[in-house]
């Protein structure tokens, strides 16, 4: 079987070298070489001009992969941009001392000129003393960053600088859904009224892990004021599925037609067995906007993933999967709202990511993509015992309307301190192993 490319090999060889001395036996004895060198000369080889479509040729994995995106050079993938970010202006955090905290932004809408959005407010006496000790929470003592909230909102011309403006959803008397903590809220637009989707707590969280259902509150305008509609309109799941313990991080958008709530659900033994948790997102649909809200039968539609970020994309839905799972760090899209396949892989991504995006309630068909946002980081405070999160803006080119050269570039440098603030673990040995 080998005999017949060595001996076109061969051939090529005194070619180029113009002499048949070349041709010993000695030279026999190179066979494997001489059979490498073969395949090249004989299958076709990927070209330098970078194929716009897979090119019909065996390729390899990751060759083949590439024309699987949404573009095979990343910088031209509509679905790939960098994240740059900007410090809101507007709202103060009583000098960091812990009490004073706002968390998961919902996504900024636009009416009358005027952006909103609504978030987790946090003003206690004291900063949360974690998790662990959820028993020893009180009625003043927060046990975590998103214990003992109310939902606030702010608005602005700019998506930077913010005005608070006041409660949005404040907690109900005991023992109604809620009473303990209101947080997470995200937003839609349906039929000319406004709905408020958010966490109710009826406990400290971290009593049994972060168990909570999701309520609704309605308005006829973004600034209020709200009616409660509903609580529990995300089924939990029963005894034995993925999402029995949890229903967090509501995130609305229109689409076909119907209201489709995205959510997240911890599982996997979670929260009795913290360290084997799972992350998964869940899709509920339907036709009003208090319900009923019908499980999609392939949920979870994410695993990967930590809070939802869901926004309209061409004929489909694109999601920001952070955190948590295999493909965290990446952007996925869906044709279908549903299956969901990996777009590009990102670096530095916001977390619980909230995006403008202008086309999430009037179901085009056309998604257009999204701009800029707002998002957290929930490590402000400069230690655990002042615990607290901030709010932010971000920037990026996810667009199909705008084109941000800058924002492609595919190279994110961290200062070194970012690295060296990664310690070691304590157990490595002498040898540095
Ligand atoms: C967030 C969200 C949900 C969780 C907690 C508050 O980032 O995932 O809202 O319950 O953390």
């Amino acid at each position: 079987m080998q005999l017949k490319p060595l001996y076109k090999h061969y051939f090529l060889s005194f070619l180029l070298a113009g002499s048949f001395i070349a041709c010993s036996d000695s030279k026999s004895e190179k066979t494997p070489a001489a059979s490498e060198e073969t395949a090249s000369t004989e299958h076709q080889v990927f070209p330098h001009k970078l194929p716009a479509e897979k090119p019909d040729m065996p390729l390899s994995a990751s060759a083949e992969r590439m024309f699987d995106y949404p573009a095979p050079r990343v910088q031209d993938n509509e679905l790939f941009s960098q994240f740059k970010y900007t410090r809101l202006k507007g709202f103060d955090y009583n000098g960091g001392d812990g009490t004073v905290s706002r968390r998961d932004p919902s996504r900024p809408i636009l009416v009358d000129g005027k952006y909103y959005m609504y978030y987790t407010k946090r003003d206690t006496k004291v900063p949360p003393i974690g998790w662990n000790r959820a028993k020893e929470a009180t009625d003043e003592i927060p046990s975590t960053d998103w214990d003992l909230c109310d939902i606030w909102y702010a608005t602005s011309k700019d998506g930077t600088t913010w005005k608070e403006e006041g409660i949005a959803i404040k907690r109900p008397e005991k023992p109604n859904p809620g009473w303990r903590s209101v947080a997470t809220p995200d937003i839609l637009i349906w039929k000319g009224k406004y709905y408020l989707y958010y966490q109710a707590f009826n406990e400290p969280s971290g009593l049994r892990g972060d168990w909570c259902p999701v309520s609704v509150s309605y308005a006829d305008s973004p600034a209020g004021p709200w009616t409660h509609g509903k609580d529990a309109v995300i089924p939990f799941g029963k005894k034995g599925e993925w999402d029995q313990d949890a229903t967090h991080d509501p995130q609305p958008i229109v689409y076909k037609g119907k209201i489709h709530l995205y959510y997240k659900a911890a599982y996997n033994k979670w929260p009795d067995i913290r360290d084997k948790y799972a992350v998964g997102h869940g899709l509920v649909i339907a036709e009003d906007p208090l319900g009923p809200f019908e499980k999609h039968p392939l949920n979870p539609v994410m695993t990967s993933g930590h809070e939802t970020t869901y926004f309209p994309f061409k004929e489909g839905v694109a999601t920001l999967a952070i955190k948590d799972g295999n493909e965290r760090y990446t952007m996925q899209y869906a044709k279908d709202g549903v299956n969901f396949e990996i777009a590009s892989v990102v670096s530095l991504a916001p977390t619980a990511a909230a995006p403008f995006a202008a086309d999430a309630f009037t179901d085009s068909g056309d998604g257009r993509g999204v701009t800029w946002g707002l998002s957290h980081f929930t490590n402000a405070g400069k230690s655990s015992k002042k615990a607290y999160s901030i709010m932010a803006r971000f920037d990026c080119d996810l667009s199909l309307d705008v084109d941000i050269p800058s924002y492609k570039k595919t190279g994110v440098y961290h200062d070194p301190e970012v690295y060296f603030a990664q310690k070691p673990n304590e157990n490595r040995n002498p040898e540095g192993r």
